[in-house]
């Protein structure tokens, strides 16, 4: 254990604004902190602030920026892109918003819940459930990720499909800018312009203009009947084909629409205890289909049984399993949500979290599996994701018993490579898990000119010093 290095005079104002369960100094409470979820960066900081209340983190926001000292927000460390590490020169803080973890209110007559930053999604979907609504973001990380967390990266996930992402959600927001002043944009309402939303200039802005401190979410009301079932597909093709048909139907049912490799579903089989494929034979890819409504009737049922018997029959979908009650419901989305962790289990990975427009999936999927099976011999293409957003995740998983650091070098031939391959298909080289550190270098040739000019004009207005999670975003100077 050895102490971190804040300059004491700070050290001393920091303590007497957050107390000794607010500020951590030891390296061994603060590691955790400086370690990325994928394990690719370990930074380090000069300690671990963890204030529990808006006026203390702005407090705390203040003094820091008075000394000079970088700040990286925090929430429940869950990035895929290094966004909320810091880097190794042990001159910046972390900023935790753990503390700050207090459901305010649910409002029944505007369908709203009022939120601090540090309360994880679970919990916060939890308080909304337990008072029959629904707050509709679902990710896997939702145990730790918080609502600053999903607010700052705008994220997407497996309610996309049907409710927007998380930028569409927010109502009101609370953030401390960089220099410690309040911005209160807590308002609840559905119209009101006047003037910049700057509640959205802060959501996606990973932490690079202020930290989030507190919001109004939408909810909606909670289902009152589901139909969830996972479908034997050929491919990409037939999911797309499938999720047309349901669609055609009626679009406002469908709830989730996720898509699964081959490959990857063969990981969290074999690498995840308990997962268990509920059909007869492995097939090349699958289809997780959730049909949701505030209706109590059969109706979904019918629908679900329509679609998938006309699949059935024409070969579109080649085997099906559909949820009898809720624990199989849960079993079939064990076999969704464990494709990140099953990847982790199975060694080194290169993620490519890239969306393109539906039709340009199949060639998506073809032509880059061609081109990284070209550049690393034996590994192992396993992708999955949102289908219905356009949203793949082409994961590459490092070849069986290759070494993991040698995999690792050549993860920017790997996003490049695939990356080429999606703007040629109009598409974006990161859909839902945001820029962080990994893929800053990418941000000059995807959005140079007057984009990234405007973006740095803006956080230099916001943030002159470069205070606020330097090194994100931005590509170094
Ligand atoms: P952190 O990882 O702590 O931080 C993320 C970024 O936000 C950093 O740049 C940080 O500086 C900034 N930040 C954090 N809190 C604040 C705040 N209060 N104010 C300002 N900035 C802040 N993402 C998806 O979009 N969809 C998915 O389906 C999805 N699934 C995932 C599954 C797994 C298993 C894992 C590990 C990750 C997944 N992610 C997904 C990525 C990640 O969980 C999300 O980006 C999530 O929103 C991050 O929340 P967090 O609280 O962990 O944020
Ligand atoms: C998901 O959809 C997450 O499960 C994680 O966004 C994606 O591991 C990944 O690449
Ligand atoms: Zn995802």
């Amino acid at each position: 254990m050895s102490e971190t290095s804040l300059p004491q005079p700070l050290h001393d104002a920091l303590l007497d604004v957050l107390g000794a369960t607010g500020l951590l100094t030891d390296t061994t409470d603060t590691d955790p902190f400086c370690t990325d979820w994928r394990a690719l960066y370990h930074g380090r900081c000069a300690a671990v602030l963890r204030p529990a209340s808006t006026e203390e983190c702005a407090k705390a926001v203040a003094l820091c920026h008075a000394h000079g000292v970088p700040m990286v927000p925090q929430g429940g460390n869950t990035s895929m892109v290094g966004g909320a590490t810091p880097d190794t020169s042990g001159a910046a803080v972390v900023i935790s918003t753990t503390r700050m973890n207090r459901v305010h209110a649910i409002d029944h007559a505007d369908l709203t819940m009022t939120v601090e930053a540090g309360v994880t999604l679970k919990a916060a979907q939890d308080a909304a459930a337990a008072q029959g609504l629904l707050l509709p973001l679902s990710i896997s990380s939702e145990g730790s990720a918080d609502i600053g967390g999903v607010l700052a990266t705008n994220a997407g996930g497996n309610n996309t499909v049907r409710y927007g992402n998380a930028r569409e959600l927010a109502l009101g927001l609370e953030a401390v800018l960089p220099d410690g002043s309040v911005l209160d944009v807590m308002r609840k309402l559905r119209k009101d312009n006047t003037g910049y939303a700057l509640r959205q200039l802060l959501i996606g802005a990973e932490g690079t203009l202020g930290i989030i401190t507190r919001a109004v979410i939408q909810l909606q009301p909670a289902p009152r009947s589901r139909e969830t079932a996972l479908c034997a597909v050929g491919g990409a093709a037939q999911a797309l084909e499938l999720f047309a048909a349901f669609r055609k139907q009626d679009p406002s049912a469908i709830h989730a629409f996720e898509f699964m490799s081959g490959t990857s579903m063969g990981l969290v089989n074999t690498l995840i205890d308990g997962a268990t494929l509920p059909l007869e034979e492995p097939a090349p890819a699958y289809v997780l289909v959730e049909l949701a409504s505030p209706r109590a009737d059969d109706s979904l049922r019918t629908l679900m049984e329509t679609v998938l018997g006309e699949a059935l029959e024409s070969g579109l979908v080649t085997d099906a399993v559909l949820a009898e009650s809720e624990s199989q419901r849960q079993a079939l989305w064990v076999l969704r949500e464990e494709h990140a962790e099953a990847q982790k289990r199975a060694g080194a990975s290169v993620k490519n979290d890239v969306s393109v427009p539906l039709a340009a999936i199949p060639a998506l999927i073809a032509q880059a599996t061609e081109a990284c099976e070209a550049l690393v011999p034996g590994l192992r293409v396993a992708p999955f994701g949102h289908i219905g957003d356009g949203n793949i995740h082409f994961n590459l998983v490092q070849p069986e018993g290759a070494d993991p650091k040698a995999f690792l070098a050549q993860d920017h031939a790997i996003m490049d490579a695939v990356a080429d391959i999606v703007r040629g298909l109009g598409g974006s080289f990161s859909a839902e898990h945001g820029v962080g550190q990994l893929k800053a270098y990418m941000m000059p040739a995807w959005r140079g000119g007057a984009e990234l000019e405007t973006m740095r004009r803006i956080k230099a207005a916001i943030d002159p010093a470069n205070l606020m999670n330097p090194g994100k975003i931005f590509p170094a100077a």
